[in-house]
């Protein structure tokens, strides 16, 4: 028999109204995930990881504002206020978030030179992160994500996840979107017509 595992991305309070990189209404998923959580039959959580002075901080690009683009040896990567930084108040899992049940935290973008907003590949989309392994070697096959932000960190954690081989389902109404330039609509389109169900 196939196994289920939800996926909460990033619901960390430099995400949420009042962090560094708030996602509007992000605190509003909390209840929905936590209700989730508790029916789930296994729990992963993931954490966005950065040290300070990370390359996708804009300001460690001399002349770059948050939410331009620089290109890096990986392609482009959208630069974004300070936020998550290891060991910080903003980098903790928002307060109200039940995480207690969860099996594994898995941490990303703790290399200095790559951002990764896949729970499965950094943004080179090479560099892997072990939870495919991970995931396989228990059988779960079948994931359910939620979190932050829909068409950043949830929507490439979808794609690479329908890649590896997985059943994937975004339950929406527990996501919430950064929707920089149209981003949500086109990240939507991507994870509909790569085999993502969106409930
Ligand atoms: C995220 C931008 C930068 C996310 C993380 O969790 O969606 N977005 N780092
Ligand atoms: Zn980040």
């Amino acid at each position: 028999m196939a196994q289920s595992a939800l996926i909460v991305i990033d619901v960390q309070t430099d995400f949420c109204p009042g962090g560094a990189l708030a996602v509007a209404d992000g605190n509003a998923i909390l209840p929905v995930v936590n209700r989730m959580i508790a029916k789930a039959d296994h729990v992963i959580l993931t954490q966005d990881w950065h040290p300070a002075g990370h390359s996708s901080f804009a300001s460690s690009h001399a002349g770059k504002a948050p939410f331009e683009t620089v290109t890096m040896p990986y392609g482009e990567q959208t630069l974004w206020p300070d936020h998550c930084i290891q060991g910080t108040p903003g980098a903790a899992f928002h307060p109200a978030l039940d995480w207690t049940k969860a099996e594994l935290v898995i941490r990303k973008g703790f290399r200095p030179a790559i951002d990764s907003y896949s729970a499965f590949y950094e943004n080179d989309h090479s560099t892997p992160t072990g939870l495919a392994g991970y995931l396989r070697e228990r059988g779960l096959s079948e994931l359910t994500l939620v979190g932050l932000a829909t068409d950043y960190c949830v929507a490439y954690s979808a794609l690479d996840a329908v890649r590896e081989g997985f059943a994937v389902t975004v339950a929406m109404e527990a996501c919430r979107a950064i929707d920089l330039g149209g981003s949500l609509a086109a990240m939507t389109d991507r994870m509909k017509a790569a085999g993502v169900t969106l409930a």
